[in-house]
């Protein structure tokens, strides 16, 4: 990618004049806000830590404390984040757009600070809480014990986040899926696509016969499949696909 007119003129007529976009992200987009992914081999978080440690119930049940300190941490990072140019360029399409659905893998509410509106949060979000023994939401937590109380039930306080083995909240996954099944354009950025069932959104569309993008610096099983494949960073890639679909003008 080297400029604005690397961007496929096909590719720019067809989000110019869809009718409904869903986009699916995942932690490479917040990755230039300086929020580390999950998989990537020097940087990502499980390069360091085991998933199966800390993002299982099983793992919470086992040392709440450490779980919940690894969370305090993380709350921390995305605590500083701010969006970047590829979260902007999100939300500016949105604003284009007759139909515009943005379904997020992430937790860190970044989409929303950018401005987008229409956010399907997959995962959770890394800021809420509620208790491990019976979901109560529980807004601010005490500092003590680690993890906290909650104060309907006693019961232990965890992060509203979806981990492995566990359901995905229902409302989420329906909106996801009937995005991925009624748009013209699906763009995927920034992630593996190996998580599901969010990493079958992307091919749910292609089947239904939409243009199926992906933006990503690497390959992914998605790539062999997609209509359009732009190789590079989110934050450099979105605000040119959205200069090239809505030029400036004057
Ligand atoms: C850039 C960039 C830049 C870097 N610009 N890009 C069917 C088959 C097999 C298994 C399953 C299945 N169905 C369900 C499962 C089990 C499991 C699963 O999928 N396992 C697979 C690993 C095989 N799924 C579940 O358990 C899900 N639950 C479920 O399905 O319930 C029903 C059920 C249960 C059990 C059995 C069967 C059915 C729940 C999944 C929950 C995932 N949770 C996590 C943690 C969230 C909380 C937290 O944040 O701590 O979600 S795991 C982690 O992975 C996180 C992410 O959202 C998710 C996806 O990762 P993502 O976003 O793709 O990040 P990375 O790091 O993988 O990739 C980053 C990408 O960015 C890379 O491609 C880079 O190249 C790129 N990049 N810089 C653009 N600048």
């Amino acid at each position: 990618m080297s400029g604005a007119m690397d961007i496929p003129v096909s590719l720019a007529t067809a989000l110019r004049n869809a009718r409904h976009v869903a986009v699916l992200t995942g932690a490479g987009i917040s990755a230039e806000s300086g929020v580390p992914t999950f998989r990537d081999s020097q940087t990502g978080l499980w390069a360091r830590f085991r998933p199966e440690e800390l993002a299982t119930p099983e793992a919470f049940e086992r040392n709440p404390q450490m779980v919940w300190e690894w969370y305090e941490w993380r709350r921390k990072l995305v605590g500083q984040a701010r969006p970047n140019p590829g979260h902007y360029a999100l939300a500016r399409i949105e604003q284009h757009m007759p139909g515009f659905t943005l379904i997020t893998q992430n937790v860190d509410g970044l989409h929303h600070a950018a401005g987008s509106r229409n956010v399907v949060e997959m995962h959770g979000n890394i800021m809420r809480n509620k208790c491990f023994e019976h979901g109560h939401a529980v807004d601010r937590p005490d500092d003590d014990p680690k993890p906290p109380r909650c104060p309907r039930c006693g019961g232990r306080v965890r992060p509203d986040v979806v981990w492995f083995g566990e359901m995905l909240p229902e409302h989420a996954l329906q909106a996801a899926l009937g995005a991925a099944g009624t748009c013209d354009v699906f763009l995927c950025v920034g992630t593996s696509t190996v998580v599901e069932p969010a990493a079958s959104l992307p091919f749910t569309a292609l089947a239904r016969g939409a243009c199926v993008v992906e933006i990503n610096p690497a390959p992914t099983p998605l790539t062999s499949r997609a209509s359009y494949v732009l190789t590079g960073p989110s934050g450099i890639i979105l605000p040119r696909l959205v200069a090239a679909a809505w030029p400036p003008t004057g």
